[in-house]
């Protein structure tokens, strides 16, 4: 074990260049060339890298600190075996402890050594010319050349890529120390940008690294900063890619208009969709029910439902077939919680019904629909349908959904794509059943068939999952003598 103390090399005659950035704190184990620090001159900004691994032992300087060439910067343990390694990578910039102790100048050395640049590979021991690792390692430091690698070639305007490397602290060949840098990897990121941009964005507030550089080689460049900050105060920070705001349009100059206030159902059920639609990737599966045997069952109810005073739509079967199926596949019947790291399964099948009323949307809830029968459900669909269009709902009415039906086979259509009613992951969308002729494998028969969408939520419930919701919908709905099994 040995301590090495880094120091600033030659950043090119810059004086009093500002400590921006800590890349290391103490404890922490870094790699051969790793970013130390990041230094901005009114010049340039560049990232000091470490010449040698280990462990942090002590970070002496602070962001704020102006520092010179030769200012220590860490204390580094460094591991036996590591030494020589390190060594042979080593600049004018470190010094072990032995070596502040030597009584030979780094000076003289460098009056000897021929300067040349510093790679990656004079971190290995080179014996071909007969010279020692530590040989070698005093010639490279000697010659100030090691720990420049993280600095761009500005004379040049060399961009990370032209060393071959994607990022400039990479140990790609390194510029001459005596280069100034006007390009730097963005500690966090490899982002290019020059000092004034970086300034800019740290004035601006701005993550470097979410701004698409529009420079040679991605260099992130002023007008770059200005049009995402512009982006940002119209809430799109992805280039257009984000949301953009949708303009007010007076429509009264194309002829009559009426404006009329908006419910506040009306409005929350707006907001509720666009949350929905906003957090949930949906994936909505398409099918069809068979359901002639169900109607000829349902029709010879007729008699029987008027002596109950109860009127039995195909809906309360699709509410029951839902509750069925969901409780052959839970994942339909889940939440997501703990910001996606859980998923909470109810027990419970309690479905709700979205029901059209003059005010607006509305979605009452049947509850433990897996319990209850067909006439218990006919007659609360009926119940809940009218309280929701007197608006005599109670919130309790209301909450505790875990699935929704959204049906439309009164009003018509073949088919639509329910949105999701998040934090619930399913909804099922019943559009209206027709005769349709299918093929029985002899002939075209008549066949009533209803169609039947469902939405789910993506993250929690995959293709697989939907795909099998929706088929033990569909087959207990084809067939409803399942119900009892
Ligand atoms: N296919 C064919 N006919 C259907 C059908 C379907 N899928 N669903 C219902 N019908 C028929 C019924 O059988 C009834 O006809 P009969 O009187 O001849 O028997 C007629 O349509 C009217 O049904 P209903 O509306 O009285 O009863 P319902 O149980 O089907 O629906 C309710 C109740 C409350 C869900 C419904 O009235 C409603 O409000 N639907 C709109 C839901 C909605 O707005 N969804 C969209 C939400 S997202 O914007």
């Amino acid at each position: 074990m040995s301590i090495e103390l880094v120091k600033v090399p030659d950043i090119g005659g810059a004086e009093g260049a500002e400590v921006i950035e800590l890349l290391v704190a103490e404890g922490d184990t870094i790699a051969l060339e790793q970013g130390l620090i990041v230094l901005e001159s009114d010049k340039a900004s560049m990232e000091i890298p470490s010449t040698v691994a280990g462990t942090i032992v002590e970070v002496l300087v602070a962001e704020g600190d102006e520092l010179a060439e030769g200012a220590p910067i860490v204390k580094i343990e460094v591991a036996e075996g590591e030494t020589a390694e390190a060594e042979s990578a080593s600049a004018a910039s470190t010094e072990s402890a032995s070596a502040e102790a030597s009584s030979e100048p780094a000076g003289e050395a460098a009056a000897e050594a021929p300067p040349q640049p510093a790679t990656a590979s004079s971190a290995q021991p080179q014996d071909k010319a007969g010279k020692t690792p530590r040989a070698e390692a005093d010639a490279a430091s000697s010659a100030g050349e090691t720990s420049q690698t993280a600095l761009a070639d500005a004379a040049g305007g060399s961009p990370p890529s032209a060393t071959g490397g994607s990022k400039p602290a990479s140990s790609g060949t390194s510029s001459a120390a005596s280069s100034a840098a006007t390009d730097s990897a963005d500690s966090a990121s490899g982002v290019y940008a020059g000092p004034a941009v970086r300034k800019l964005a740290r004035e601006f507030g701005v993550p470097l690294d979410q701004v698409k550089g529009s420079g040679p080689n991605g260099r992130v460049v002023k007008e770059d900063l200005h049009a995402f900050a512009q982006n940002a105060m119209s809430g799109d920070t992805r280039g257009g890619m984000g949301i953009p705001e949708v303009a007010d349009v007076d429509f009264s100059r194309f002829g009559e208009v009426e404006v009329i206030p908006r419910s506040k159902l009306d409005r929350l059920t707006a907001q509720n969709m666009h949350r929905s639609w906003l957090n949930v990737p949906h994936v909505t599966q398409i099918d069809s029910a068979d359901i002639t045997e169900l109607e000829a069952f349902r029709q010879g109810l007729k008699a029987q439902a008027e002596s109950k005073g109860v009127k039995v739509s195909p809906l309360p079967f699709v509410i029951k077939a839902c509750a069925l199926a969901l409780r052959d596949n839970p994942q339909l019947n889940a939440s997501l919680a703990a910001e996606g790291t859980e998923l909470v399964y109810k027990r419970y099948f309690h479905i709700g019904m979205a029901v059209d009323t003059p005010a607006g949307l509305m979605v009452p809830v049947l509850r433990d629909v897996d319990k209850k029968s067909i006439w218990q459900l006919a007659a609360e669909i009926a119940e809940l349908a009218e309280k929701a269009r007197d608006r005599k709902l109670s919130p309790a009415d209301m909450q505790g959904c875990c699935f929704t039906v959204s049906s439309l086979g009164n009003i018509g259509g073949d088919g639509f794509t329910p949105i999701v009613n998040t934090p619930e992951v399913g909804i099922l969308g019943v559009s209206r059943a027709a005769v349709k002729p299918v093929w029985d494998g002899a002939d075209f028969v008549p066949r009533t068939l209803l169609p039947l969408s469902l939405s789910y939520d993506h993250r929690v419930v995959n293709g697989a999952h939907g795909g099998r919701f929706l088929s033990r919908v569909v087959t207990l709905l084809s067939d409803i003598r399942q119900f009892i099994l």
